[in-house]
């Protein structure tokens, strides 16, 4: 195993209910450490660019709207296996499939208020990561 890094987002369905802090402790329980963090506002373009991959699906306008609907908190994890372990962490995208003790599974409202994005593999690791921060902004 290699110590990798991820991108995680903090949805607007989290960061309104005060969720950032209990979503960030479960991060760090896990053994990732927290190398990059800001608060941000996205528009609709920025959010529908993010999240380009599912542009022809049929919730996209949905899932761009809600990332634009209030403030995101995104963050690089690092750590040993970092990509899969965020995913194990967060739990399934619909949080009537997730696990007990994951952040979907405890605090997401619905398949599209998931409170978290995390990356899938690699490639997108590095692209989503690029994508919101510069390498000065990664403290290791
Ligand atoms: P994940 O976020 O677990 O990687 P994904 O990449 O398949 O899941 O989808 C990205 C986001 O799109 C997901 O977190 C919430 C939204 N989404 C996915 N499937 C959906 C659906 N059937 N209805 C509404 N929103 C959906
Ligand atoms: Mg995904």
């Amino acid at each position: 195993m290699a110590v990798e890094r991820t991108l995680s987002i903090i949805k607007p369905d989290a960061t309104k209910r005060n969720l950032t802090g209990a979503i960030a402790k479960k991060f760090e329980d896990a053994g990732l450490r927290i190398v990059a963090a800001k608060r941000i506002q996205l528009t609709p373009e920025q959010a529908g660019k993010f999240y380009e991959v599912h542009k022809d699906r049929p919730f996209f306008g949905e899932l761009r709207d809600f990332m634009a609907s209030g403030p995101v908190v995104v963050q690089v994890l690092e750590g040993e296996n970092a990509i899969a372990k965020n995913r194990e962490v967060m739990g399934a995208t619909n949080p009537k499939d997730a696990a007990e003790g994951t952040i979907r599974k405890e605090f997401a409202q619905s398949v599209g208020e998931n409170s978290v994005h995390g990356s899938d593999a690699a490639e997108t690791a590095k692209e989503e990561i690029a994508f919101f921060f510069s390498g000065l902004e990664l403290v290791g």
